[in-house]
């Protein structure tokens, strides 16, 4: 009975001798522990990576107790909860953000230092989870935090790859790819749970049967691969509350070996079963789109059939009608990547649990939203011929789907054929295929756009037929990025500072406390301070740079910054020209004028995806030039120019802490949001960067005099992108700047070597050929300005201090608490769940 069981749980209670502890001393017991027990070396004898295994195991206990404690309150409490669908999160390391968010990293400092060990140096031991590719995948990551940090019911879901985003290694300056064997020391962030399987069905055919004197379809399929869940806790900071990231990989079914058996072929089937575990093998490192590959489609299918059966499975045991699904459950769609998840719940409602059509339908138009990321038109397709093989009854469902949607049209807008054929989900025509942003927006109740402008473009274009019918359904949720992570984990300087100036941490949880720094602008000793922490955070950079790049930097120069993936978007070209510019400017200037010049580190950083040609030019260029510019001894410490090979999340928590002024060049309207804008500036470093994005609502917050804006606006791109057109005839070199022609020319020449090499990349920005579709020609002269007075102001360091204070002191709004809090609010209706202690 129930005493019996009460009494049987303080029994195990007592003899677990309650929770783990936290002193430095019951640390140390435990870091030996797990370093005899778990790493299986002699506590006499281990280094610096058993050490990092060792703690890790001792925190990741600590993780487990929370972890349960909070998902058995959730369950007591049965709260609506929140599923975050995402094939991407770029998390990191863990080691400082888990033990910063336990409140316990004095502790394990104490007892490693007791043992001989670092913090420090024990916690680069670890390898980043680099499981995305750029921005969209590092949000998820900081949403996860901030999750948890709000104590939301909420689980993440997502793909285990075998081998995250490829590590960029730089070969006589082209970039080489090589694969990311992240798990090949082990992960004791995940746990496995080998007995969450699930099913995961393929291929096969659709068959109708007469169910209860009904026809009903049903799926037959071809194969079976198997689910596994894996596990990582996500700790909330100053709260109990620890959530689920659950990621699955995929292992052949046991189901195959009936057929190995049957066909008498035994080693060839098992060689055969490993195809199953391709699925979740690689993550594909294209970070635009990567159409009509059966591979993708196939990992988007495994990842939301998984998901969606373990979502629906912990739903059914709490209950009963699925009339209550809306009220329970909210499915979030980070981009179209996941929103296969659509049909596959029609699918589930429909022919598994035998809900009529229209029941199930208005089912899922209440559990869907949808946030997209991109500024192009051209979406995610998916052809209808893969579809058709690999998931027929899901493309069944998309056509009915579809039928009923462009029915329920005609009946709005008219017989208007050519702008039902805008709408429609299905594209017709040579590649027959499933527009997934237009699946999305259909059966979503909410689609996001990243920032206001962001929102804009998608109102009035890429969207505008789904506006003018759903205006109701299109919100903005500008980014924002996390605090712990962008200031705590990568900035201890910064985060002391702060917190002796605003005489708490309480910031830590509410980033809008930020703006009390302003109280103290005028302060001398805070100023001192300030530039202290710059100081020692550039020291390490500069380390950094020389054990990379063997670049010795003068800590002196002001360190300039681009890192981000590599785009013709982006305009990383822009960056390196300008750097060519001020080159020749220096070679020009006589010995008087040079003494005035504010030195320079100019540093790039990023991947470029593998078949991205232009892109692995301007990778190169960029090499071509530092090796030019860095062994010109007329030059010395006035410029140097430096490339961070394999740009990840671990060297960002390097490099942004150590940056002066930040780049983010992205021509208007192009960049969605941004996330390294916010990092930056949530920093201290200046932006220097064009009014895109999620950078004009840091302009607004922080005014136009604390950070240098320069190029055309969005509304001029257009007008400028048709007058290049309308004079394309001729080559008019007149039109071109005199200093852009030249560098442009110095490239195209050989004169950074490499002869025909940079020719296209060149092209791209030439007339005739790749008509700067980017504007670098019109933004050039907006952009040297734009340099010249962030130079002038950094010679005033009394006015860069404070715009540098200005910027921290406006970060609080781009913390991603605040996007998670008015996500929860208006989009997700969830509330907070907090765990008790
Ligand atoms: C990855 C895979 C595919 Cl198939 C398509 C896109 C991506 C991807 O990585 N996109 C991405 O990172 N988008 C970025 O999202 C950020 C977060 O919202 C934005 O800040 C940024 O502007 C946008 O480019």
């Amino acid at each position: 009975g129930l005493g019996e069981h009460r009494a049987k749980a303080e029994r195990m209670f007592s003899l677990m001798d309650g929770f783990l502890k936290n002193d430095p001393i019951s640390l140390q017991k435990d870091i030996l522990h797990h370093v005899e027990y778990t790493v299986a070396r002699s506590r006499f004898s281990f280094d610096d990576f058993e050490a990092y295994q060792a703690l890790a195991h001792t925190v990741r206990d600590r993780l487990i107790e929370r972890w349960h404690d909070t998902h058995i309150y959730f369950k007591r409490t049965k709260p609506k909860r929140l599923y975050f669908l995402s094939l991407e999160f770029l998390m990191g390391r863990s080691l400082s953000n888990s033990v910063i968010n336990l409140g316990i990293e004095d502790q394990c400092a104490e007892a490693l230092n007791q043992l001989g060990f670092e913090f420090e140096v024990v916690a680069e031991q670890e390898g980043d989870a680099a499981l995305g590719n750029g921005g969209l995948a590092r949000l998820s990551a900081c949403q996860m935090d901030s999750l948890a940090t709000l104590d939301y019911p909420a689980w993440g879901y997502g793909l285990r790859y075998e081998y995250g985003l490829f590590r960029q290694i730089i070969v006589d300056g082209f970039q080489h790819e090589k694969p990311d064997y992240w798990l090949n020391f082990g992960n004791p962030w995940e746990i496995e749970r080998i007995h969450v399987t699930y099913e995961v069905k393929f291929y096969g055919t659709v068959e109708e049967v007469e169910m209860n004197g009904e026809k009903q379809k049903v799926w037959i399929p071809g194969e079976t691969v198997e689910a596994v869940a894996y596990d990582n806790p996500i700790p909330g900071y100053g709260t109990r509350n620890t959530i689920n990231l659950r990621l699955w990989a995929a292992k052949p079914s046991s189901k195959f070996d009936l057929e190995a058996y049957n066909t008498g072929d035994y080693i060839n089937s098992v060689v055969n079963r490993q195809n199953a575990e391709t699925i979740s093998n690689v993550l594909y490192p294209d970070d635009r789109s990567h159409q009509g590959k059966e591979l993708r489609l196939e990992q988007q299918y495994f990842f939301v059939s998984a998901s969606l059966q373990d979502i629906m499975r912990r739903f059914k045991e709490e209950h009963t009608n699925f009339d209550e699904l809306p009220e329970k459950v909210a499915l979030h769609l980070n981009d179209t990547h996941p929103s296969l998840s659509i049909a596959e719940v029609m699918r589930m409602l429909v022919d598994e649990e035998h809900l009529g059509w229209h029941k199930a339908w208005d089912i899922v138009c209440k559990i869907f939203s949808f946030t997209t990321h991109t500024m192009v038109t051209d979406g995610e397709k998916i052809p209808v011929e893969l579809l058709e093989n690999l998931l027929p009854r899901h493309l069944e469902i998309l056509y009915e789907i579809n039928f009923n949607f462009l029915e329920e049209m005609k009946k709005r807008i008219g017989l208007d054929y050519s702008r039902l054929a805008l709408l429609s989900i299905v594209e017709e025509g040579a590649m027959k295929s499933i527009r997934m942003a237009n699946l999305a927006i259909v059966c979503s109740h909410t689609v996001n756009g990243v920032s206001k402008l962001h929102l804009e473009k998608l109102k009035t274009k890429t969207f505008k037929d789904f506006y003018g019918l759903y205006p109701e359904k299109f919100q903005c949720k500008t980014n924002g990025v996390s605090q712990r992570r962008w200031i705590v984990v990568s900035n201890p300087g910064l985060r002391d500072l702060i917190s002796k100036w605003l005489g708490t941490e309480a910031w830590i949880r509410d980033a809008d406390l930020l703006s009390g720094l302003r109280d103290h602008l005028d302060n001398a000793d805070f100023h001192l301070e300030w530039k202290m922490v710059k100081k020692v955070n550039k020291m390490r950079l500069a380390e950094y740079i020389e054990a990379m790049s063997g670049v010795k930097v003068s800590l002196d120069a002001m360190f300039d910054v681009q890192v981000k993936r590599i785009h013709e978007y982006k305009r990383q070209l822009l960056n390196i020209f300008g750097i060519i510019h001020r080159y020749n400017c220096l070679k020009n200037m006589d010995k008087d004028s040079r003494r005035k010049v504010v030195p320079r580190v100019c540093i790039i950083g990023g991947k470029a995806a593998p078949g991205y040609e232009i892109a692995k030019k301007i990778i190169k260029l960029c090499h071509a030039v530092a090796e030019k510019i860095n062994n010109d001894t007329d030059i010395g410490d006035l410029l140097k120019v430096v490339f961070i090979p394999d740009y990840n999340v671990s060297v960002a928590e390097l490099v942004i802490p150590g940056a002066d002024l930040s780049q983010h060049l992205s021509t208007a309207g192009n960049e969605a949001s941004g996330t390294g804008n916010m990092k930056f500036l949530m920093n201290g470093c200046l932006l220097l960067a064009t009014a895109d994005g999620s950078t004009v609502e840091i302009i607004e917050e922080i005014g136009e005099d604390n950070l240098f804006v320069f190029g055309a606006k969005v509304h001029e791109v257009e007008k400028r992108r048709q007058k290049r057109l309308s004079n394309l005839a001729p080559l008019q070199p007149a039109k071109v700047p005199l200093h852009f022609a030249r560098v442009l020319r110095m490239v195209r020449d050989g004169y950074f070597g490499h002869n025909d090499y940079f020719k296209s990349l060149c092209e791209t920005v030439e007339f005739g050929f790749g008509n700067d579709y980017y504007l670098l020609t019109s933004d050039f002269g907006s952009y040297l300005e734009a340099q010249a007075a962030a130079d002038k102001a950094f010679v005033n360091q009394d006015k860069w201090t404070r715009m540098s204070i200005l910027s921290v002191a406006g970060s609080g709004r781009f913390s991603s608490d605040r996007t998670i809090q008015d996500y929860a609010e208006s989009t997700w209706k969830i509330s907070p769940c907090r765990c008790p202690l």
